[in-house]
């Protein structure tokens, strides 16, 4: 009986053993189902706030594509407004044997052309200077000064462009002495007024120059190895080169012939250049302002014996002061 009654005591401590063990279980269960859904929970919840800031952010960018393509179509018709540009190009030769000083005259008055890797190996340099800009009906017309600096060696390749193109002036540099003389060298004034005897001239007055031509300059350099006030160093000059000088004035009656003597180093006489070549040249309509107010300080910075001859364009302007502005031209 004993042995019955502890055996089925056995059983139901089992039994309750194996009760709460189950129980535990489902308990364990239970929590980590919890857990497990208070873990979705805040996942969810994070990935909600990464979704809103996402759907900010784009519409964020929306309001920049439709900003910026508010502002290009403005662009637009802001450049459509505005006048166009175009160019009006006048060219000027200049020529002369090596090292007379082309470059650097050219220098003083002009710009290197942008493009000098194309330049590179070629006979040639180039220059622009701008001159002017007149708006006519809507459209900004650029003048444009282009210099063509030939090297002494290929003036024949020179008078090539002479025949071919339309010149509107011609520089012809001469000097006194050669690279870093100190003094006159009357050997190499010869050798010049060889090159440029009265059968070269002929080639390169022929008739398309002299029709195109407007003027041309001869530019006695290096001013600088002579003594003397102004007006004597010029007399000098003009003496040695004066078998050139008379054979250019028998074009005289085609051509505007001019005669400087300066310096291209020290700067003397050289701001004359850009003024006579812009008298010379450039139509009277083509004139703004600024030009205008540019060429009154160089003929006010003239000295008395180069005043000669004063621009008649600049006559009825000396002394502006008004702002530089677009002329406009119908
Ligand atoms: N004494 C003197 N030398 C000058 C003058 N202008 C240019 N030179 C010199 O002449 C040399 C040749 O000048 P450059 O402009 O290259 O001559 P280019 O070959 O005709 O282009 C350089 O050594 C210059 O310094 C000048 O007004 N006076
Ligand atoms: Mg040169």
């Amino acid at each position: 009986m004993l042995i019955a009654s502890c055996i089925l005591l056995a059983f139901a401590l089992s039994g309750l053993v194996f009760m709460a063990a189950r129980y535990r279980r489902t308990q364990l269960a239970a929590l980590d189902a919890r857990k497990r859904a208070e873990a979705l929970e805040y996942e969810n919840r994070s990935l909600g706030a990464k979704l809103h800031v996402a759907v900010e952010e784009d519409k964020k960018k929306v309001g920049w594509l439709d900003h910026q393509e508010q502002e290009i179509v403005w662009l637009r018709a802001e450049l459509e407004k505005r006048p166009k540009i175009t160019r009006k190009t006048y060219k000027i030769l200049t020529l002369g044997v090596k090292a007379t000083g082309k470059t650097s005259l050219t220098l003083k008055w002009a710009n290197p052309l942008i493009d000098l890797g194309v330049l590179a190996g070629t006979k040639i340099d180039r220059y622009e200077r701008t001159v002017s800009h007149v708006l006519q009906k809507d459209v900004v017309i650029e003048h444009v000064f282009e210099v063509g600096d030939w090297g002494g060696e290929h003036i024949v390749d020179a008078q090539q462009e002479l025949i071919g193109d339309e010149i509107h002036g011609l520089l012809i540099v001469v000097d006194l002495g050669g690279k870093d003389a100190k003094r006159v060298e009357p050997a190499r004034i010869q050798e010049q007024l060889q090159e440029f005897q009265p059968q070269a001239l002929k080639f390169f007055f022929g008739p398309k120059t002299v029709a195109s031509c407007k003027t041309v300059v001869l530019f006695i350099n290096k001013s600088d190895l002579l003594s003397g006030t102004p007006l004597e160093v010029e007399e000098q000059a003009k003496k040695l080169y004066a078998p050139l000088i008379e054979n250019l004035m028998k074009y005289s009656m085609q051509l505007d012939i001019r005669v400087f003597v300066g310096s291209a180093n020290y700067g003397h006489s050289t701001h004359l250049l850009f003024s006579h070549f812009v008298e010379r040249i450039l139509p009277k309509h083509a004139y703004d302002s600024q030009l205008l107010q540019r060429m009154v300080k160089d003929f006010s910075e003239t000295p008395k014996t180069e005043k000669a001859d004063k621009p008649a364009a600049l006559s009825a302007v000396n002394g502006s002061t008004e702002p530089p502005k677009l002329s406009r031209v119908n």
